[in-house]
């Protein structure tokens, strides 16, 4: 069996899909795929079987409503974790993450890091042809989060990322509790809190060219109550010990 799982998140994907997983298959032809579908109308699920009967290496997981990426990929770890592959890998399925990326990432895992983010606030990272709007959003969330959090990372949201399959397994998914971005930042902040090694490899981050984002103020709202509140409870915690 492949060491490696990737998953593949989809909802209303099916015009990025075969491109993606082809980019995938060509960069990382030693990995699994698994594509983690929440019944797209659109017929990505479909459309992903078809691709998955022709390729060993791709399975689809369907499920049954959309439920959000931070299920989506909870569904996907424990998977990756009962199969028993060494390193899993999060990437969307819109092709704002170039999966030639993915060789380095996994470099730095196998070299001891037990999260390698794929970032854009890094230096040397950066984001090609987001609006002004989303690209301060983007910034200005991630240090806000930094700083309540007193995390290392600079971006906490990004979702290209390589794990150890013992980092991942650290984590207990069912108390990990958000959705959209925040899931994101949750999991690395959990990691980091750990003890766990975490590296940034700087990227650029492409706008999706088809399909639609499913980004909404819900999210950003979310991710903004939660790290303020983690923040706190952090610091209070600290005072306590001290
Ligand atoms: N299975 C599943 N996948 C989802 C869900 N929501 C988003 N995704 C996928 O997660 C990935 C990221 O979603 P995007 O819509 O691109 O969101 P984003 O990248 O944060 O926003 P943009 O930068 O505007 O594209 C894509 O592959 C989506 O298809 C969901 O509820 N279920
Ligand atoms: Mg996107």
């Amino acid at each position: 069996m492949a060491d490696v799982l990737v998953i593949l998140p989809t909802y209303n994907e099916l015009e990025s899909l075969p491109s993606i997983l082809g980019r995938l298959r060509q960069s990382l032809p030693e990995a699994d795929v698994l594509v983690v579908d929440d019944s797209s109308p659109d017929g990505t699920g479909r459309l992903a079987d078809s691709l998955a009967a022709e390729d060993p290496g791709i399975a689809v997981l369907h499920r049954s409503e959309k439920g959000g990426l931070g299920r989506a990929y909870r569904a996907g770890f424990a998977h990756a974790l009962a199969a028993g592959y060494d390193y899993v890998i999060e990437i969307d399925a819109d092709g704002s993450h170039d999966p030639a990326e993915l060789p380095p990432m996994l470099d730095l895992a196998k070299a001891g890091a037990h999260l390698v983010i794929g970032s854009r606030w890094t230096p040397g990272g950066r984001v090609l042809n987001w609006p002004w709007v989303r690209q301060a959003i983007s910034r200005t969330g991630n240090r806000y989060s930094r700083w309540a959090l007193q995390s290392a990372v600079a971006d906490l949201t990004s979702g290209f990322r390589v794990f150890g399959a013992d980092a991942l397994r650290s984590l207990d998914l069912d108390a990990v509790s958000s959705q959209g971005y925040c899931f994101q930042i949750e999991v690395a902040w959990r990691l980091e809190q750990g003890g766990w090694r975490i590296v940034e490899h700087p990227i650029v981050f492409v706008e999706r060219a088809a399909g639609h984002s499913k980004m909404h103020l819900g999210i950003v709202i979310e991710a903004l109550l939660r790290v303020t509140i983690w923040g706190a409870a952090s610091r209070a915690s600290k005072r306590r010990r001290t």
